[in-house]
């Protein structure tokens, strides 16, 4: 099946009203695999991907005659979880609405819109850890690699979930605001050119770094508390790419992001010990009051805070209440959550770890 300019008119204009209609972005590229991504991986030891990297790099492994590949961002949804002065930290995705259902019927939505005009075979991936999300998201040129390891819209940050379509049609678009390899580019070199110099600014925006959070007993209080200095005079700079800019590098509570950057020691991240079974000491006193999920790295970003962004933040959920919730009444909190499907002796561990950080850093202070 090849597309025909009056699929491409039909689609064109579906997406656009698709997009105004449920506030995400949608752009399309070709489904022929992504390339040069196996020499940038730093390893092959993926968490929860089901399959190699090399099949995950092309939609052929899973939709015969696969032609495009429909990418969609989302913010996340709405928070679902009862927020408590102070207590431990469940990051913003997890604390909102499942994005898996939510997004999978947005694209199932788009796929019966199209179906109107075209008859077409497709398959929709959300985070089923086959196909490399990121990577076809960056391919469409809705995003842009962060340092931070997560796709970075110039024009909407980090905060959302990614959901792809692979189609057996050819289909090529570009919401307005993404951009294409080249544009990439250039405006990875313009944004070098424009963070250089910009250390002084970056200082002030380290609004939310975990050694803020660390001062004090985490609360949702003391988050909105710090200035949420905005970026100063941001637009100009935010043209795209990383440049000179390395907030999230150097916030990182564990170190998991490698010196440079785009390189992620997930063994080391607190979003995976999070989810992790058993922990070394070493690796829950990296917690450092998080339950589930860590946002440290996307909440210093300059493209989260600029004006238009999605943003987000996580709940603070009360300790002792995480610590006595049964099965019943976890399902009922965190069921309809992205982190609901994880064991609740994971929640329970983490919050018990985040309690005793609590008490010797009270105890610690009651001395000075
Ligand atoms: C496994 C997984 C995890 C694991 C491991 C993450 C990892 N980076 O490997 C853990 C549990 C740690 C994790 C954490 C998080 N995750 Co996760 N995760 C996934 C999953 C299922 C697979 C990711 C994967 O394949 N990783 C493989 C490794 C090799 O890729 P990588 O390290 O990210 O990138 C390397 C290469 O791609 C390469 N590279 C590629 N292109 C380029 C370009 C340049 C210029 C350079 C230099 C390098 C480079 O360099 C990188 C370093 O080796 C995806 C869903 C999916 N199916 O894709 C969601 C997904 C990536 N996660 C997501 C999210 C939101 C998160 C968290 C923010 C959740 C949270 N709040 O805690 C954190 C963020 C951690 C971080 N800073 O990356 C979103 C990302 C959305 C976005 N804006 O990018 C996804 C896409 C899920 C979704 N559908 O929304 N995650
Ligand atoms: S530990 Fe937190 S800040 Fe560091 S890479 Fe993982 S999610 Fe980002
Ligand atoms: S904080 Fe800075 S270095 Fe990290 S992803 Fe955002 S712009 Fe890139």
């Amino acid at each position: 099946m090849s597309s025909d300019p009056e699929t491409q008119a039909f689609c064109e204009s579906a997406f656009k009203d698709f997009m105004k209609a449920n506030g995400v972005l949608i752009s399309a590229c070709d489904a022929l695999p992504v390339t040069g991504a196996l020499e940038r991986h730093g390893h092959r030891d993926i968490p929860f991907a089901k399959k190699p990297v090399e099949e995950r790099l092309d939609p052929s492994h899973f939709l015969k005659n696969a032609k495009s590949v429909i990418c969609l961002i989302a913010p996340y949804g709405k928070p679902q979880l009862p927020e408590a002065k102070s207590g431990g930290l469940v990051s913003a995705m997890a604390a909102c609405e499942d994005y898996h259902a939510r997004i999978k019927g947005l694209l199932l939505e788009l796929a019966r819109m199209i179906q109107e005009k075209i008859s077409f075979k497709y398959k929709i991936f959300v985070d089923s850890g086959l196909l490399m999300e990121k990577e076809w998201c960056v391919k469409t040129g809705l995003a842009f690699w962060g340092k931070n390891c997560l796709a970075v819209s110039p024009l909407k940050g980090s905060f959302f979930n990614i959901g792809l379509m692979v189609v057996d049609f050819e289909i090529a678009f570009k919401a307005d605001g993404a951009f294409g390899d080249e544009a990439q580019d250039d405006m990875a070199n313009q944004a070098q050119d424009d963070m250089a110099g910009q250390e002084q600014d970056d200082i002030a925006n380290k609004s939310q770094t975990q050694a803020d959070l660390d001062k004090k007993t985490q609360t949702q209080a003391d988050l909105d508390k710090k200035p949420q200095t905005p970026a100063p005079n941001p637009a100009p700079r935010l043209s795209g790419g990383c440049g000179e800019c390395r907030l999230c590098v150097d916030a990182c509570p564990s170190k998991a992001i490698n010196s440079s950057g785009y390189v992620l020691d997930h063994a080391k991240c607190v979003s995976y010990l999070t989810q992790k079974q058993a922990l070394e000491n070493s690796e829950q006193a990296l917690l450092k009051g998080w339950l589930h999920g860590c946002d440290v790295c996307q909440a210093v970003c300059p493209y989260n805070k600029q004006g238009g962004a999605w943003t987000a933040k996580p709940a603070v959920v009360s300790l002792d209440w995480a610590m006595s919730l049964d099965e019943a009444q976890y399902k009922e909190a965190f069921g309809n959550t992205s982190a609901g499907w994880k064991p609740l002796e994971l929640l329970k561990r983490n919050a018990q770890t985040a309690k005793e950080r609590q008490e010797r850093q009270e105890r610690r202070f009651a001395s000075e």
